[in-house]
């Protein structure tokens, strides 16, 4: 009997052993470093020192494979403290390595190094990597491709070429400093002077045709563009001179393939095209503008690099430009919006809630603050403020998961409301006393495996405009979107719960309102803010915490052996 025992024993770790060589197979493991530190750069007449990761601006691609794993070692070699977030990425359990200053992590002090891992096994596509600290992330980000796992491909024709395009800007002050000064004065942070497409304003601006970027093409080819707008601060819009896009994802999550001749993509956002190169052999414009539909100082210009056909031929004296809706045009922004579909295909299921156990409505506001002596330069000698339920969100010294996971009381509360404080007519002509927020640090508390309805809506407090909103740990469903106020009888009738877009950052319509749904599998702490920096640091956001599920595989995991510390 021992021997047969044995002989099963010896079998089922042999099977153990097989079968842990084989997920080992299907997991490989990246090793990046990280060297954040200042270097000058000439652009727009000017030279001037920027934060980079390794002397690059955008900084280095994070290439993988579906199913990998990456320890990336950040060394600060600069002169105050970051963190770097991988916007995006789940990190089931682990929001130990998501990185939101004094959210999941304070700030990696100058001289230290540390390491965060990244798991990306949920996600495939674009994602992006950037800054998560102040306003660092102007300079600090970078692309991540995450490439089908081997024996898969994508869900379309393979493409003959891939480009990454990221969508960025150029301040030419120091942009800490542009925000320092702005929560000082109360007022407007100074506005970027140029956008630029990989690190380059392009042609339309003073001392930069030279450095303009090129996208070589071969005739006949279709190339995957993979576009990423990391601007701080508005929203764009992007297209190619007499060619079309063709959206086949966004937020590494498969669309149906949307045929456009624009995008609008937001701060935060990524989208991946389907570009053919069918067009006479020449130089065509690639070019990126604001939408913007609100009443504060924005950049008004726009950015471009060049579609070049590869070959012998002379191009035209002048290239043709991309033709792009106009600044404000809500309305078109709209609509597209609403044409987004997810794929919803076999090979890419979703997994939309159907029924829902926790309702939340949420207000989204520009606010102001009352200031001593009227003196502070926001409308009516106020403070410029932002909120999400009329609470103002401030950020603490210590971050919410050490005070959380330790029990370290005084940090954060646990009672953000599920509602308004108060109901009037969010998108009417409003103000008075309505304009004034409270403050603090409310966070939202979930049971594992709640199924969530958020709906955001807009409120036309101090402007209204569209902001892009963002959910750290999880994606979402956008199951409806509409213009006005949420009527929660009539409107959920024509909820998409078939193919709605899955993302981790929507543009919430001026004025309008989206219902988004996920399931709070992923315990943890989770930041949940607008992705326009200017409102982030005014207090446009909130955290969701989600209370382990019972069992190891519902719990998070424990905390890394150092973590940068809290001063
Ligand atoms: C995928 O295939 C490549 C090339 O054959 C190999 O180097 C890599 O280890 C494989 N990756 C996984 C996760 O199996
Ligand atoms: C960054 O630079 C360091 C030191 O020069 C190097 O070891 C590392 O591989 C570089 N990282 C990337 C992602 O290129
Ligand atoms: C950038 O250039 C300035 C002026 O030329 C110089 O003083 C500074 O040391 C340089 N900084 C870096 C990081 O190279
Ligand atoms: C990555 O996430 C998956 C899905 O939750 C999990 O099964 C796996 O253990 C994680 N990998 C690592 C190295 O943490
Ligand atoms: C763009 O798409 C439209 C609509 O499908 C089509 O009629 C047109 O030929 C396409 N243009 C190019 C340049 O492919
Ligand atoms: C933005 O610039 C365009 C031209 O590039 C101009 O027509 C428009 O009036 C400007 N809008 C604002 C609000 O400055
Ligand atoms: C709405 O968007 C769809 C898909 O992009 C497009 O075909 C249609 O022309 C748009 N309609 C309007 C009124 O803009
Ligand atoms: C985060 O906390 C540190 C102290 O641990 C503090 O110096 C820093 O200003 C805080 N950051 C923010 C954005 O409040
Ligand atoms: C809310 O205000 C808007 C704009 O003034 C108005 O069109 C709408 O009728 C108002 N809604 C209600 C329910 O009063
Ligand atoms: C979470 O929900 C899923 C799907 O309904 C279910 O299979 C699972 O058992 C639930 N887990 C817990 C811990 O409640
Ligand atoms: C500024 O004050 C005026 C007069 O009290 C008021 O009508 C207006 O709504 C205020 N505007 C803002 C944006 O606070
Ligand atoms: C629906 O909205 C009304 C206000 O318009 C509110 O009083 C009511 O509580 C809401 N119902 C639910 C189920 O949220
Ligand atoms: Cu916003």
């Amino acid at each position: 009997m021992a021997g047969i025992g044995q002989k099963y024993n010896t079998l089922f770790y042999l099977a153990l052993l097989g079968f842990v060589m084989f997920c080992k197979a299907h997991a490989n493991v990246h090793y990046y470093d990280f060297v954040l530190k200042e270097k000058n750069f000439t652009k727009l007449c000017s030279t001037k020192s920027i934060l980079t990761v390794n002397d690059s601006f955008p900084g280095p691609t994070i290439r993988v494979k579906k199913g990998d794993i990456a320890f990336v070692t950040v060394h600060n070699h600069g002169t105050y403290g970051v963190t770097i977030h991988w916007h995006g990425v789940r990190e089931p359990r682990d929001p130990w390595s998501d990185g939101p200053e004094n959210i999941t992590q304070c700030p990696i002090p100058p001289g230290t190094s540390f390491t965060q891992k990244v798991n990306f096994t949920l996600e495939e596509g674009t994602l992006w990597w950037h800054a998560h600290s102040s306003w660092t992330r102007a300079t600090v980000h970078g692309a991540i491709l995450i490439l089908p796992a081997n024996g898969t491909s994508f869900p379309f024709s393979k493409p003959d070429g891939q480009h990454t395009l990221i969508l960025g800007e150029w301040y030419k002050g120091d942009v800490p400093q542009i925000i320092n000064a702005a929560l000082q004065s109360g007022g407007e942070p100074n506005v970027s002077d140029a956008y630029t497409i990989n690190g380059e304003p392009g042609d339309l601006y003073n001392c930069s045709r030279e450095t303009t970027y090129r996208f070589r093409v071969d005739f006949g080819k279709t190339y995957l563009f993979r576009v990423i707008n990391s601007v701080m601060n508005e929203e764009l819009y992007f297209g190619i001179a007499n060619h079309n896009l063709t959206i086949v994802g966004i937020d590494a999550s498969y669309t149906k393939p949307l045929n456009t001749n624009f995008i609008m993509i937001t701060p935060g956002q990524t989208m991946d095209l389907l570009v053919t190169a069918n067009q006479p052999r020449d130089h065509y414009y690639v070019a990126a503008t604001p939408f913007y539909d609100g009443n504060a100082m924005f950049d008004n210009s726009t950015t471009t690099a060049i579609l070049q056909y590869n070959g012998n031929y002379t191009p035209s004296s002048s290239s043709p430009f991309p033709v792009l809706p106009a600044l404000n045009d809500s309305a078109t922004v709209f609509n597209f919006t609403r044409s987004l579909r997810s794929l919803a295909s076999q090979d890419h299921p979703i997994n939309v809630p159907t029924s829902v156990t926790r309702r939340i409505y949420m207000i989204v506001s520009m606010n102001e603050l009352p200031c001593p002596n009227s003196n502070c330069s926001g409308p009516n000698g106020t403070r410029l403020s932002t909120s999400l339920n009329n609470i103002s969100f401030v950020t603490p010294n210590i971050d919410i998961l050490s005070a959380y996971y330790w029990n370290i009381s005084g940090i954060f509360t646990e009672d953000f409301p599920d509602n308004p404080p108060f109901f009037y007519n969010f998108t009417g002509d409003v103000g008075g006393s309505l304009l004034f927020p409270s403050t603090g640090t409310r966070v939202l508390m979930f049971d594992y495996n709640e199924t969530v309805e958020i709906v955001w809506q807009g409120t036309s407090l101090v402007t209204a405009e569209n902001h892009p909103l963002h959910l750290h740990g999880f994606s979402f469903y956008v199951v409806g979107v509409g213009l006005g106020n949420f009527n929660n009888v009539t409107d959920p009738q024509s909820f998409n719960l078939v193919d709605p877009l899955e993302v981790n950052t929507i543009g919430l319509p001026r004025n309008g309102w989206i219902a988004m749904r996920f399931v709070a599998n992923n315990p943890g702490v989770w930041f949940m803010h607008c992705h326009l920096d200017r409102h982030t640091s005014w207090g446009m956001d909130t955290v969701l915490i989600v209370r382990d599920g019972g069992t190891i595989d519902t719990s998070m995991v424990p905390p890394p052996k150092y973590l940068p510390p809290c001063s």
